[in-house]
């Protein structure tokens, strides 16, 4: 292999035009309570039905951090008699819903990055969730942008983001591709439980994408030395979606509860942040380089308070919000996509030889990191 610098060299971000304040989650979440509670009155009378109980915004608030989500698509989701996304199907020659919202990322990306199709040798369409198993999203996407050589999609839940950027830079490193275009399409709202009081708060849509390339075909105004990719999976069932392939094949209903986002964030909480506060310092020692120094954090956006605690393990101190911004407030949990969000958002005033962290944790266990320097 040789010793070139693989860099991140552009960024973009589609963000969804539509979004849900938590007062108007929290008023159909309600609603759709009240007329349950009605409706089965006499069972949970009887003791053989649970009354369901009532959501609040400021518990919301308080408890994750979060004010507001984007969606791809609103309609549906405060119909008290549908609370799911309503989309409309696409046929085969259309192009998908996924692929959609990846290539508003992917071209602001290329534009960045001062990129053309035929620069570009590989893509990858990263994320929680695929709208399909085959043929890939990632080749869909290749395919709309013109670019040759190869694509793939991968799955890594919270970490698929940043498991990718790892990917990308093992190919550029390896050689085995100049270029590498990666794309998180992050469409939660379809898997989120819109009927669950634990989790109906916690997820938002939004699309990133990223290039990843050797510093000697970079030519862009913002561009990054990746120092280091650290990546760690640790096997846990607290947070777990069933939904699959074989639902068919086993007579289990495909709608069934376990089939959505289902968690026990207390213990998520409780496990993931010392976990991911010391696998980072941890990357951060074998570069020698000092937590202080780091000017930016850009952390996995899921709850703020996780955030914080992360924060105050690696510095001794709560961070600023300058330096770990929080975007979690307006996008929610994004799965993969929150660091990369923050990286989006934040990362244009950074000066050369400026240090950041990206860095993503959640289901799996799975902790993804990048250490990078501004060029
Ligand atoms: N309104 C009012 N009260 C509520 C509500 C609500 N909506 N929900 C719970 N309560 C009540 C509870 O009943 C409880 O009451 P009591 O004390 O009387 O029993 C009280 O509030 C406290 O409840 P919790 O202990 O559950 O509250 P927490 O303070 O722990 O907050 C959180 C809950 C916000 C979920 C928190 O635990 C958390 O954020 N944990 C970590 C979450 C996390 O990081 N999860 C990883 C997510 S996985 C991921 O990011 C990617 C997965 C793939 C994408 C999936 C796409 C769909």
């Amino acid at each position: 292999m040789s010793e070139k610098n693989i860099v991140i060299s552009g960024v973009g971000i589609w963000t969804p035009e539509e979004s849900v304040t938590n007062e108007e989650l929290v008023e159909a979440y309600n609603g759709f309570v009240v007329k349950f509670n009605a409706e089965h009155a006499a069972e949970i009378e009887a003791g053989t039905v649970e009354a369901k109980p009532l959501s609040s915004a400021e518990f919301i608030t308080k408890a994750s951090g979060i004010k507001s989500r984007y969606v791809y698509r609103k309609e549906g989701i405060l119909d008290v008699d549908r609370m799911r996304p309503k989309w409309e199907e696409r046929t085969s020659e259309e192009l998908s819903h996924q692929a959609e919202v990846a290539l508003i990322a992917a071209r602001k990306a290329m534009a960045a990055a001062n990129k053309k199709p035929e620069d570009i040798d590989a893509v990858i369409v990263s994320c929680a969730y695929t709208q399909r198993s085959y043929p890939a999203v990632a080749i869909e996407v290749q395919d709309q942008l013109g670019i040759k050589g190869f694509g793939f999609d991968m799955l890594v839940a919270c970490s698929a983001a940043t498991f990718a950027l790892q990917r990308g830079y093992e190919m550029v490193k390896a050689g085995t591709a100049r270029c590498v275009l990666a794309i998180n399409p992050e469409l939660t709202s379809p898997q989120n439980n819109w009927r669950d009081r634990d989790s109906h708060f916690i997820f938002g849509d939004v699309a990133t994408a990223t290039i990843i390339e050797s510093e000697e075909t970079a030519d862009s105004e913002h561009c990054y030395d990746i120092l280091s990719t650290k990546a760690q999976t640790v096997y846990s069932n607290n947070i777990r979606s069933n939904f699959g392939y074989t639902s068919y094949a086993d007579d289990s209903d495909p709608y069934g509860l376990d089939k959505f986002f289902v968690q026990n964030g207390r213990k998520v909480f409780k496990e993931v942040c010392p976990m991911a506060a010391e696998h980072i310092s941890t990357q951060l020692e074998a570069l020698d380089i000092e937590i202080p120094s780091i000017k930016r954090w850009w952390l996995h956006q899921a709850n703020i308070n996780m955030n914080t605690l992360i924060g105050k393990r690696l510095l001794g101190r709560e961070a600023t919000a300058e330096e770990a911004p929080i975007v979690l407030d307006r996008y929610a949990n994004t799965a993969s996509a929150g660091s990369l969000i923050a990286f989006n958002l934040h990362h244009e005033d950074l000066q050369a030889g400026d240090t950041g962290v990206i860095c993503s944790f959640g289901a799996g266990y799975s902790i993804g990191s990048l250490v990078l320097r501004k060029r």
